[in-house]
């Protein structure tokens, strides 16, 4: 039984330094997401994005922009919450990659065990004790994990098991974050160790390691886990990062996996972006992790389970 699509946006940009990311849901969508959704033969529904509300002070300089990124995550908590609850898959735009905190409380809530997949440059493990730069878009894999902050997660009681979490693409890890993420028993994939034992393989792991003895994967996508070359549009670049085909392969062999739940892909910059290519990609990898064929030709049509 195919699952429909939900399609839910968050035009959030205070986890960040860089402005603009706000503008990610728009891009990927004037991308053709929906109308591209539905040519591989999904029911969908977009139902728009939340917009966080004004910020009239930043806060606490540890954890800037608290109250507004948590009062907007606790609406997309429900957005998601309630997709999974029909019985539909979410797909989930950013807008930064602090949005992660509520879409994946939702879907901790919704199936309780699940494992996590990580696509991304940065480890998005520290807390306001340890971050050193005080924006929660580096902190919310660390906060549905249960290790801080706990204001982020505040509305789901369930935690995700570090053993079951791991991070693809990493290649910029602060010192202190990189000893938390190793103390808790987070599985990290390097660029180099994807470089030197190759993609297959560490997607298999990573499979394993997220998918198995839990209910599913939730995969959380950061553009910024690309190599700069692809993907321009991205707030925190990294030299040296993932290629358009090894982000793809990802894409489908967690498809193929059939053990997805939910997607969120963030960090989707417009104003630092050259003619929306991020955008499209972003697009693209959405469409990948749906079972689109596009890119496999010799396979033809869907062979694989349904989401
Ligand atoms: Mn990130």
């Amino acid at each position: 039984m195919r699952k429909n699509i939900s399609i839910i946006g968050s035009q959030m940009d205070m986890g960040s330094f860089r402005k603009g990311v706000d503008m990610g849901p728009l891009a990927i969508r004037h991308a053709g997401l929906i109308q591209k959704i539905r040519d591989i033969g999904y029911h969908v529904v977009d139902h728009g994005d939340i917009m966080p509300m004004v910020a009239e002070e930043e806060g606490n300089p540890r954890l800037r922009y608290e109250k507004e990124i948590n009062e907007a995550n606790g609406r997309l908590y429900d957005e998601v919450l309630k997709s999974c609850k029909d019985g539909n898959f979410p797909v989930i735009l950013g807008g930064d990659h602090s949005i992660a905190a509520g879409s994946i409380s939702a879907t901790l809530t919704a199936y309780e065990n699940i494992g996590i997949v990580w696509v991304d440059a940065h480890g998005d493990f520290n807390d306001e004790a340890i971050t050193p730069s005080g924006n929660m878009h580096g902190m919310p894999l660390s906060a549905v994990c249960g290790k801080g902050p706990d204001s982020m997660v505040a509305f789901s009681s369930v935690r995700a098991n570090p053993k079951n979490v791991v991070v693809i693409g990493a290649r910029s890890i602060d010192p202190l974050e990189k000893i938390k993420l190793q103390e808790n028993g987070v599985t990290i994939i390097s660029i180099s160790q994807i470089h030197s034992l190759g993609i297959r393989e560490m997607i298999a792991k990573a499979i394993s390691v997220a998918g198995e003895g839990t209910n599913g994967i939730h995969l959380s996508f950061d553009m910024d886990a690309l190599d700069p070359m692809q993907a321009p549009g991205v707030g925190t670049p990294v030299l040296n990062g993932l290629t358009q085909r090894e982000a793809f392969f990802i894409c489908e062999e967690l498809y193929k996996s059939g053990k997805l739940l939910a997607i969120d892909v963030v960090e989707t910059n417009p104003l630092l972006d050259k003619r929306n290519m991020t955008g499209v990609l972003a697009t693209e990898l959405i469409l990948s992790c749906l079972g689109s064929t596009e890119y496999d030709l010799y396979t033809g049509s869907v062979l694989y389970p349904d989401i």
